[in-house]
């Protein structure tokens, strides 16, 4: 709930509060419901600003007996301890709920600042009421993801640890949960901030170069940097982590996988089998699927986004034509491609044009409807669909259905546990952040070599390079950046 109060990362990456920024800034007391909507064994009401101490103790009375003839609790209370007592209402001192309240003093808070976290009964109508209580006491509502947006501005995590909450909170597998808890714990942060390092000591040098130089002379002196050490210690660092965003990604967001196949192959059938239950129409007439049908399902750690798709053909039907169309898309921008064929017919002309359609995508073969026919029966599979390895399933009886998950998980999940030995991108900002400032740094590296380029035109390259670099930690993130981020955030966040 209240993740470990490590400080930030040091003086040198100290977060410059951005513009505007309405968290933080303004002093308020902020309260929220912190736990999901809905009725819950118990409920979080969160309080974090300078008033929140005080609006408790209006609240509180310690201890089970009489709470109505109770005073206010005079003494502050313990801190990092769970206090025991009652909420009473502050003008009627009618007894509202029995509650366990803590106190996390600034700085050493999730925010930073004062924080108090009241467990209560999880029913609506009681967190409502003590939250308006809590507001009529000089708290306001907080905005989606404010807490969080006040530790980032104080100073307690950089931008990509408050953006790791968010995909903490949000992950549906094993896999983006892990993704996420590293970054939580600045992980990629950190990176970031050494490349941060290396560019700001060569800014250093090539602006101290500038100052006992002439203005604008052509050529960094050899003594200050050159290329070399720009290619190690800025834009190979940068590539490696760009190498990981593929992964990142997908380890994140889930892997995107489309089932194609001529139609009446069974690829509804397979979807359903997928994810155990009925979601796609299946009958025995081909052409019945039009529009994609999208499901999520796990498979071997890894979150999947199936899309079973309308079966591959020529057709007339404008309608159907329309469905093959969505069907391109999906295998436009699919990871991963299931290509389904029937077990008992030979493929044909139909599957040989879909083969060549995925040529040189990432794709398993599918053969279904291994239940129709004996060993002897099965079809041969032609040479040319055997560049693959093929999957022998039934969709009906659910056969083979272990080894088509062992088969995707083998694909893409050792991959990833591989890769997870690295520093993970998964978030498209930063990517954008890390490709903007490989671009910059490139730049500055050829000005370098070619000793051609003016040296104030390398520094500007450098500054460039920075501040991409520094919008990813968030020491260089404009107000509408931080808007955008923390506007996804849940409201107790
Ligand atoms: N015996 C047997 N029949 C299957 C199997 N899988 C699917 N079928 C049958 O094949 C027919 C077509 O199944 P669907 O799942 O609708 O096939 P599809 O590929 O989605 O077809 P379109 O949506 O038309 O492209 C249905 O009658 C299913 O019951 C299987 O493994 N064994
Ligand atoms: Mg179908």
């Amino acid at each position: 709930m209240t993740p470990n109060f490590k400080m930030g990362d040091g003086e040198r990456h100290q977060t410059i509060p951005a513009k505007g920024s309405v968290a933080g800034a303004d002093g308020d007391t902020i309260a929220a419901i912190a736990t999901a909507a809905g009725s819950g064994g118990i409920g979080i009401i969160r309080i974090s600003g300078p008033k929140a101490g005080a609006i408790a103790q209006r609240l509180f009375r310690p201890g089970s007996a009489r709470p109505k003839e109770k005073p206010p609790q005079s003494q502050p209370f313990k801190p990092y301890r769970l206090n025991y007592g009652h909420l009473v209402g502050p003008c009627s001192g009618q007894p509202l709920d029995e509650v366990l309240l803590a106190f996390m003093p600034g700085p050493r808070s999730y925010t930073r600042e004062d924080i108090i976290e009241i467990q209560c009964h999880g029913g609506q109508i009681v967190l409502q009421k003590i939250l308006d209580m809590v507001r009529t006491l000089g708290a306001r509502l907080a905005e989606p993801g404010e807490f969080t947006r006040r530790a980032f501005l104080n100073g307690r995590i950089d931008l990509s640890q408050a953006e790791a909450v968010a995909d903490l909170i949000n992950a549906r597998s094993e896999m983006a949960l892990k993704l996420a808890a590293r970054q939580l714990s600045g992980e990629l942060g950190s990176r970031i901030n050494g490349i941060v390092d290396a560019v700001t000591d060569m800014l250093a040098e090539i602006e101290a170069d500038l100052e006992f130089g002439e203005q604008g002379s052509v050529g960094v002196s050899a003594a200050a940097i050159d290329d070399r050490a720009l290619q190690e210690r800025v834009i190979e660092p940068i590539q490696g982590l760009l190498r990981g965003y593929g992964f990142g990604r997908i380890l994140r967001d889930g892997l995107k996988l489309a089932i194609v196949g001529r139609p009446n192959v069974g690829k509804s059938s397979l979807l359903n089998r997928i994810i155990d239950r009925e979601k796609a129409i299946v009958t025995p007439f081909p052409g019945t699927t039009r529009d994609p049908v999208e499901a999520s399902a796990t498979i071997e750690g890894v979150g999947i986004r199936l899309i079973d798709t309308a079966g591959l053909r020529e057709s007339q039907d404008p309608i159907e034509r329309m469905g093959i169309e969505k069907t391109r898309e999906a295998l436009r921008s699919a990871d991963l491609v299931l290509f389904v064929i029937e077990a008992q017919t030979t493929p044909g002309a139909e599957d040989q044009r879909i083969l060549a359609e995925i040529k040189g995508r990432e794709f398993l073969l599918v053969v279904n409807k291994c239940d129709l026919v004996t060993g002897a029966e099965m079809i041969r599979l032609p040479e040319a669909y055997r560049v693959n390895p093929a999957i022998f399933v039934s969709a009906k009886t659910g056969d083979g259905l272990d080894r088509l998950k062992k088969g995707i998980g083998a694909l893409w999940g050792q991959g990833a546990r591989e890769e997870m030995g690295e520093t993970l991108v998964s978030d498209l900002r930063h990517k954008l952040a890390l490709e903007g400032a490989l671009f910059d740094a490139r730049n500055a590296a050829r000005g370098l070599k070619d000793n051609r380029a003016a040296t104030d035109m390398v520094a500007m390259d450098l500054k460039h390079a920075l501040v991409q670099l520094q919008g990813i930690t968030g020491q260089a993130a404009g107000g509408d950046v931080l808007d955008a981020i923390f506007r996804k955030f849940c409201i107790g966040k």
